[in-house]
């Protein structure tokens, strides 16, 4: 049994207590309130879900299970995993052996490449990937195990298995995508030895002589795992998993809500925005055209794209990481140069529009310009390498969901005269 089972079996059923207890005492204890200008806004504001994974203060961005973010920029996907199911971060024997585990288990079954070789080539490499994993979906432990009657408290152990295989299987997939989508010739296997980023790199094929693609890689999979609950690929999926849908079907509905242009789409968005601009200036622009350019954006009823969140309210701590990361490695790249350009520009128009809430950079407005410079040009590609690093976020949820037994999701709908009645009006 691998090392990360043995210690889920010392955490979770503590934190199955824990939740039992606590809801048990405090069961009726109010804890805020529910207005009809949140019932009309997208739920912004409601406290509804339970997440441990991780929390997005609004003035201080993501923190992983109490370690700020910039705290963890150094380190793999695998060790941050880790961090998100168990709390802790692993020894050097633990990574190693979960390491161990993910490469014993990234086999694709057959049926998954004849899928993606059916597909049309002008199929969105987000609608790919949502469909493979789909494919892989007859593999679902936790479906073959509630099938034979599985008990409840044995549900998460289950997760965990379909967890550990999707996410050792998502790179795969998603480099396998990438070759097959722009024509760059057959799939190529993982490399024994390589970690989980490296390997996604190397799968993709992009030449990399000095092993700034596979670092670039290793950070943004690290950035990209979790964002809380409430973003619409983590509620999205784990909603779906409260059905006990197993984490195939979970996965892909959390993925399929990242691939709308105002959540994970914003980074191929930005990317076409700021190639717009390189190529309506013929190269870097002043900051006046810059300016000028932003706002016909605006009046043409668009958004900034890689600007704004729901949630925070300073510069995004992964946007931070992903500058600091430019400036070492390519800080002459045009498009990285644009970036930070925007990022001087930008917030100053926006916070001359009282309606925006976060003038400030998310993730999404500095990810694409890293990838371009090593060569990933396929703009429409840029979020499935957000999805395959979600999906360690999302599967991480679902288990602590399925630890403590979280019941179906049903929120109560109302009509408009309803709300109206109750709001008096
Ligand atoms: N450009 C133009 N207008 C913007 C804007 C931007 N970057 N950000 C917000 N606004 C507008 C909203 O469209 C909204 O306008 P309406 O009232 O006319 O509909 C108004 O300002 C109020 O919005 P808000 O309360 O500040 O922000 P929301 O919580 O409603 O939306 C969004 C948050 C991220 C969706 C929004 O800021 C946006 O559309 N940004 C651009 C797209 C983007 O970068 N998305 C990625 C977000 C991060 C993420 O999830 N990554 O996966």
């Amino acid at each position: 049994m691998a090392l990360i089972h043995d210690k889920l079996e010392q955490v979770l059923p503590k934190y199955h207590e824990n939740v039992k207890n606590f809801g048990k005492t405090h069961g009726e204890a109010v804890i805020g309130q529910i207005t009809v200008g949140a019932v009309l806004g997208g739920q912004r504001g409601m406290l509804s879900l339970l997440c441990d994974t991780s929390l997005v203060p609004a003035d201080k961005g993501l923190i992983i299970r109490g370690i700020p973010l910039e705290q963890l920029c150094d380190k793999l996907p695998e060790e941050v995993f880790w961090l998100l199911l168990t709390g802790e971060l692993p020894s050097k024997a633990e990574l190693a052996d979960l390491q161990k585990d993910l490469e014993a288990r990234r086999a694709i079954p057959d049926n998954v490449w004849k899928t993606l070789d059916s597909l049309p080539k002008d199929t969105h490499p987000m609608a790919a990937f949502s469909i493979l994993i789909m494919a892989l979906e007859r593999e679902s432990v936790f479906r073959k195990r509630y099938d034979e009657g599985m008990k409840k408290d044995d549900y998460w152990h289950a997760m965990l298995e379909d967890s550990l295989n999707l996410v050792a299987r998502v790179p795969d997939l998603a480099a396998a995508i990438y070759r097959w989508r722009y024509d760059l010739g057959p799939r190529i296997a993982p490399k024994p030895g390589l970690d989980w980023a490296a390997n996604y790199a190397y799968m993709m094929g992009i030449p990399d002589p000095d092993g700034g693609f596979t670092r670039l890689m290793r950070l943004y999979m690290t950035l990209h795992t979790d964002h809380e609950g409430g973003n619409v690929s983590a509620h999205t999926s784990h909603c779906v998993a409260s059905a006990l849908s197993d984490p195939y079907y979970s996965v892909a509905a959390g993925l399929n809500g990242l691939a709308g242009p105002l959540h994970g789409l914003a980074n191929q968005e930005v990317l076409q925005w700021l190639l717009d601009v390189l190529e309506k200036f013929g190269g870097n622009p002043s900051d006046a055209e810059l300016d000028k350019f932003a706002h016909d954006t605006l009046t043409s009823g668009r958004v900034i794209p890689g600007y704004g969140h729901a949630v925070l309210r300073v510069v995004d701590p992964r946007f931070i990481a992903f500058l600091n990361f430019g400036k070492k490695e390519c800080p002459n790249a045009p498009v990285f140069k644009l970036a930070e350009q925007v990022f001087n520009v930008v917030p100053e128009i926006l916070k001359g529009i009282q309606k925006i809430k976060d003038p400030w950079p998310n993730v999404d407005s500095i990810s694409g310009p890293r990838l371009y410079h090593y060569g990933v040009t396929q703009t429409r590609y840029y979020t499935v390498l957000f999805g395959v690093s979600r999906a360690m976020g999302l599967v991480a949820q679902m288990v602590m969901s399925r630890a403590w037994n979280e019941p179906i999701e049903r929120p109560k709908s109302i009509t408009l005269d309803g709300l109206k009645k109750a709001a008096g009006a």
